[in-house]
């Protein structure tokens, strides 16, 4: 038998998926949530309560504690840890983790001691700024200046200068506390910190979470040396060459093997971020199937034949765990604007469903709004912005089945259209996140898109296509092989695009383009 373990160490939760690569069968599924199962940490959300909202710190500690308590939790339930042949897994992008001795170089991990005690001696700083933290705008723009500008950070990096990205967040450390950052010897990530964790060794960064840090040079695979530069003193030294995704990393220590019965020599491959995980765990590592997440914020993410870059400066380019590119799209706009909406209409989900299957057509009758409840980060607009300037708002909430349409297309336009420099008109979309529940919305999708949409049965993609991934490395069946047994499309769920609905889309595009024009995004 062949069991393959993926772990998803996300904000606020870290999961375990443990597939069968023989049977094709998802054989458990267990989680510990930061809030609830480790309250002793103060953080009900998974990171540090801060008043100043732009301030989002977790402590490291954290995750490590969860891994423990996690693991522990699946061996109380029975499972027999000896059976895994290999462990790989994702962390949530961006976050940094400040090291003042290599993992590798500290004492080998004892089980007759709290791991979190024999971890927390080696942190150099004992937060973690994390994706959701938007403080280091002058560290942006200082990056951006000191390499010639935001055009040269897309071309080697692939995105600009970025708040939430890692390389501005070094800088603002280096800026602010300089001891500590010189007491830095390493600075990893989410993902190979925990990789490291459980090999007891220094993990090194993959390619796919590793292009998130506004350092690595894409075509080169190595850290920009401008960038480095740009970034903070003596921070190459600091960091261990980035690999690529297909990288073994190590095995288990013997901590693991000891405390929780899994095989000496259980093979880690490379961590990587939660987006290139899930790209897997959608199977959509090849170019023509694109993926939308609908969660808090939505995410369009793709495979890329060629690694080209949003001459807009919103989109990022990552590494693709299958090897070549993939693109991501943030919308800060997700599920939080359709809530408003459905809030001050007085829609039901259900009833917000209807109005758009049944109670109104593609195109809204003309009626059309901007998707901008609150700040947005694609496009970049610091105000909520519902209706250009002088233009009276149709969304005066009075129409309710016309203004949940009105949100949702403008929504579907919005993310056609930053995700339109990639060159790839997808022909499916798979469609995951909570809201891939409510058919109007997936109509919707299909209909902008003019593509078939798909949802897949295992929600937790990142954390499959850990499983996946390690599968992949320990068996080297083809990745087709694999999604056709682990990534299996709902049958339940048939939307296609409608021919006339396509059309009736070229005016509100346009409309749409025109906006965004009009207000110079
Ligand atoms: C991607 C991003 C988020 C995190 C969430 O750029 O910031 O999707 O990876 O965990």
């Amino acid at each position: 038998m062949g069991l393959y373990l993926g772990l998803d160490s996300s904000t606020q939760s870290l999961s375990a998926l443990v597939i069968d690569s023989d049977a094709g069968q998802v054989v458990l599924q267990e989680a510990v949530n930061f809030g609830q199962d480790l309250p002793e940490y103060g953080s009900p959300q998974g990171f540090l309560p801060n008043a100043d909202a732009q301030l989002r710190h977790a402590n490291p500690l954290l995750w490590v504690a969860a891994l423990d308590l996690l693991l522990s939790k699946i061996q109380a339930g029975g499972f027999d840890f000896a059976a895994v042949r290999g462990v790989s897994g994702s962390g949530q992008q961006h976050g940094s983790v400040y090291l003042n001795t290599h993992i590798g170089d500290a004492p080998a991990w004892s089980t007759a001691l709290p791991l979190v005690d024999q971890v927390r001696p080696l942190l150099s700083r004992p937060s973690a700024p994390i994706w959701l933290d938007s403080s280091t705008n002058v560290e942006c723009r200082e990056i951006a200046a000191a390499v010639g500008g935001d055009a040269v950070v897309v071309s080697v990096t692939g995105s600009r200068a970025i708040e939430r990205f890692s390389g501005p967040q070094i800088r603002k450390f280096w800026k602010t506390e300089p001891g500590a950052y010189e007491k830095t010897v390493e600075i990893t990530l989410v993902s190979a910190f925990m990789a490291s964790i459980l090999t007891g060794t220094s993990a090194p960064i993959d390619f796919g979470d590793g292009a998130g840090m506004n350092l690595l040079d894409l075509q080169s695979g190595a850290w920009s040396p401008k960038l480095l530069a740009a970034t903070a003193p003596d921070l190459a030294r600091k960091l261990l060459p980035a690999v690529p995704s297909a990288t073994r990393v190590g095995e288990l220590s013997p901590y693991f093997v000891k405390r929780f019965g899994f095989a000496p020599g259980t093979p880690v491959l490379a961590f990587t971020g939660d987006n290139p995980s899930s790209l897997v765990g959608m199977g959509a590592t090849e170019p023509g199937t694109a993926v939308i997440s609908l969660g808090t914020s939505d995410t369009v993410f793709a495979a890329m034949r060629e690694p080209r870059t949003d001459p807009r400066g919103y989109g990022h380019v990552f590494g693709n765990p299958a090897g070549g590119f993939m693109c991501l799209i943030a919308f800060a706009n997700g599920s939080l604007a359709r809530e408003e909406v459905a809030r001050r209409t007085g829609l039901s989900w259900p009833a917000f469903e209807a109005a758009i299957l049944q109670q109104t057509k593609a195109g809204n009758a003309g009626n059309s709004m901007l998707p901008y409840f609150f700040p947005e980060i694609t496009p970049k607009l610091l105000e909520p912005k519902l209706s250009l300037e002088g233009t009276p708002a149709f969304c005066a909430f009075q129409d309710a089945p016309a203004n949940a349409r009105a949100i949702v297309e403008a929504q579907a336009l919005s993310m056609q259209r930053h995700s339109d420099w990639i060159g790839e008109k997808p022909r499916s979309v798979r469609v995951t996140g909570g809201a891939s529940k409510n058919r109007g919305i997936l109509q919707v999708i299909a209909d902008v898109f003019d593509a078939r949409i798909e949802t897949i049965q295992v929600s937790n993609s990142a954390a499959l296509g850990a499983a996946v991934r390690a599968a992949q490395a320990g068996t080297g069946l083809p990745w087709a092989e694999l999604y056709a047994r682990f990534v299996v499309a709902d049958a339940s769920v048939h939307v296609e695009s409608s021919p006339s609905s396509v059309l009736a889309y070229a005016e509100p595009r346009a409309k749409f383009a025109h906006k965004m024009q009009a207000l110079g995004v």
